[in-house]
């Protein structure tokens, strides 16, 4: 079985309908060559600095280049992407909310093996949510070609239903074969892996990652993006990257104040705003139940 295909024109709902069935899908041609190139002369100076993986895992001939938020300006339209956000607030709409989990440039050189078949979602330290509760809506988009010879990601259509903790081999996924400008999106439990290149030029692959924001957040967006950068971001990305609260308590700063309050002292608001009243109806009608 083949990972799906879907187009750009697709609606967010279908595409997550798509990931619900097979755990992962990819969306072909969403970005213009114009856009990749913008892109790639803002991640290029930032790879070429950063060293290859400390282990197998992160793999030794790949390079993984992260806080990207800060410093590339074209990211954040990836992070941002309508299609992609509409997709991730429909499989994750079981929780309040959701923010940004990683941002990182997948450099994968030649001669890398084929990584570990994994779930993302054992980076919670292999907690054993239930079956069909997401956490995670990830996404790679892709910088080059995705080849079966270049690296293109390893997948197992339909495998986000399966047991947890299984092992796998490389001849039990697909490859996740895509044109530049298309983007793999797949959920937290389906079983994975960067590919092995075989080929003499590196595979290039930009992975944005999100979460439900009761979970801790892989990359650390506080320290990834400088206060002075922070401050001049939209309000929507602030909020995205973890400037808000999940559900009704979390993450609040001092005297309960919403963390975008720090960064916009001017959005000070004396009560909740709307998106977490629904949190706090639940805690009561919850809370109270359980007296
Ligand atoms: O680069 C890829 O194709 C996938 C990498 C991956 O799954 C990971 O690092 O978790
Ligand atoms: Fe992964």
């Amino acid at each position: 079985m083949k990972v799906r295909h879907l187009t750009a024109t697709t609606s967010p709902q279908d595409v997550a309908d798509a990931i619900r069935a097979d755990g992962a899908a990819i969306i072909d041609s969403v970005l213009t060559a114009a856009e990749l190139d913008a892109l790639e002369a803002e991640l290029k100076p930032w790879v070429d600095r950063t060293s290859f993986g400390p282990d197998e895992f992160s793999g030794r001939r790949t390079k993984r280049t992260g806080g990207l938020v800060a410093r590339s300006a074209k990211c954040r339209e990836l992070v941002m992407h309508p299609l992609v956000l509409g997709a991730a607030g429909d499989l994750l709409s079981h929780a309040t909310s959701f923010q940004l989990h990683l941002t990182q440039v997948i450099a994968i050189g030649p001669g890398e093996p084929a990584q570990a078949i994994h779930r993302d979602q054992w980076a919670f330290d292999f907690f054993p949510f239930p079956k069909g509760y997401e956490v995670q809506f990830n996404t790679i988009w892709a910088m080059t070609d995705f080849t079966e010879e270049n690296g293109a990601t390893r997948v197992i259509p339909g495998s986000n239903r399966f047991e947890d903790k299984l092992k796998f081999k490389v001849d039990d996924t697909v490859p996740a074969e895509m044109s530049r400008g298309s983007v793999l999106v797949y959920n937290g439990s389906v079983y994975h892996g960067g590919g092995a290149n075989r080929s003499d030029r590196t595979r290039v692959g930009v992975n944005i990652t999100y979460n439900l924001s009761w979970l801790r957040q892989e990359e650390n967006q506080y320290l990834a993006v400088p206060f002075d950068v922070a401050r001049t971001l939209p309000i929507d990305l602030l909020k995205l990257i973890g400037y808000r609260r999940g559900a009704y308590a979390l993450g609040y700063v001092d005297d309960l104040r919403d963390p975008i309050e720090v960064i916009h002292p001017e959005l000070r608001k004396s009560g909740l705003g709307d998106d977490l009243k629904e949190a706090q109806k639940r805690l009561m009608t919850e809370g109270m139940a359980g007296q």
